[in-house]
């Protein structure tokens, strides 16, 4: 399965509505994506999690782009039978760079389920065939405007609301939330808003309004504040930034800050590492639930097909490709089933066709890179 050339695809792709967090306002999405062909024919695709900005995270969809090409495809070339282990082996001396190194490392996924003529879910081991979801809901100018979208997306069928929250934003709105839905699963996202002398403060309006999960409150190193809400006993914490590999999951396990994990593949350097963290989280009855980064279908495939897998017990942060886009780029798109459900593509490989009228539409950047003669 020698890999001979590497298209890398920039689009820019209007999102239905703004998305705000504590870090910024997203209004459309800088994807990059990746294609891998090999030399018998198979097109592996994946999506590129980095944003335009460094907000959510150091890296960019430029310097994952630089690191592509300057360190990733070069190790590819040097490898005549890449599989996903192989290529996080042969990559594993690059310092960080993991949104850079899953953008290869999912292409290969696809590529490995096509070779088997099978699906992504059934190479993962997958075992469910439509997983639980939720919906993340950015901050918005009113709670009035809030409640009013939470009531769609309730109506539309979704079972737990992540909300995102900010110093200032957070205990007026979710009382208003949980007012109007006292039933609701409400879930909370601060992206590391908070200073670590809020533990106090923010464990009084968890544990009034029921909050079932507080994900990552304060800084991605902030591990000894983030354990300390925890003991409080309010909400379970979860950890999204603050865990990018094996070894940050065990130190914020042992310090007693890992009520739950956010798992995003893309963030933590691919689909095997995502499931070497999962793994662990698992075995120290951590659950976990597979995040999401507002993707298209490409990334979304990858991602409900890790969310079909055992160790993730709570829903997962993959929406709808109507709550993102008003065309998603590949077919079918993926819908709401009942339960809060998406279903997990049986078909091979990713189990979605790129649409490639609509994706044309949004192209701002191509090229192709040769790997092999
Ligand atoms: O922190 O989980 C996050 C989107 C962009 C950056 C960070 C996050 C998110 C989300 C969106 O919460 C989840 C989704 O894709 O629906
Ligand atoms: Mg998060």
């Amino acid at each position: 399965m020698r890999v001979v050339s590497a298209e890398l695809i920039e689009l820019d792709l209007p999102l239905v509505a703004p998305f705000a967090t504590s870090f910024g306002v997203e209004r459309r999405r800088r994807v990059l994506l990746a294609a891998l062909t090999t030399a018998d024919g198979l097109t592996g695709w994946s999506e590129c999690v980095a944003a335009r900005e460094p907000r959510y995270s150091s890296e960019t969809v430029e310097t994952v782009r630089g690191t592509i090409v300057e360190h990733l495809l070069p190790a590819l070339a040097r490898s005549r039978e890449p599989t996903p282990a192989k290529f996080d082996r042969a990559v594993g001396w690059i310092r960080g760079h993991r949104m850079a190194r899953a953008t290869i490392e999912m292409a290969l996924w696809d590529l490995t389920a096509q070779r088997r003529r099978i699906s992504l879910a059934r190479v993962l081991g997958g075992r469910r065939d439509r997983v639980e979801v939720g919906v993340s809901v950015g901050l918005h100018p009113t709670t009035t405007a809030l409640l009013r979208s939470i009531e769609q997306y309730q109506q539309a069928g979704y079972g737990r609301v992540k909300l995102k929250v900010r110093p200032g934003r957070d205990e007026g709105p979710v009382r208003a939330v949980r007012r109007s839905f006292p039933d609701l699963r409400i879930w909370v996202d601060a992206n590391q808003a908070y200073p670590a002398s809020a533990v106090k403060r923010i464990s009084h309006w968890l544990r009034r309004y029921a909050v079932e999960i507080v994900e990552q409150p304060f800084a991605a190193g902030a591990l000894t504040a983030h354990a300390r809400l925890a003991r409080t006993g309010a909400a379970r914490v979860a950890l999204d930034e603050s865990v990018e590999d094996r070894t940050g999951f065990e130190e914020a396990r042992h310090l007693g800050a890992l009520g739950a994990l956010n798992v995003k593949p893309g963030r933590v350097g691919g689909l095997g590492p995502a499931r070497t963290i999962a793994g662990a989280a698992r075995r120290s009855r951590i659950p976990a639930w597979v995040g999401g980064m507002l993707e298209t279908g490409i990334g979304r495939a990858h991602n409900v097909a890790l969310a079909s897998t055992a160790p993730f017990t709570l829903p997962a942060d993959l929406s709808a490709s109507d709550r993102y886009f008003a065309d998603d780029i590949v077919e079918p798109p993926f819908a709401l089933g009942p339960g809060s459900t998406l279903r997990v593509p049986s078909g091979v490989g990713l189990g979605v066709a790129i649409e490639w009228r609509e994706l044309r539409r949004h192209v701002r950047r191509r090229r192709t890179y040769t790997i092999a003669p």
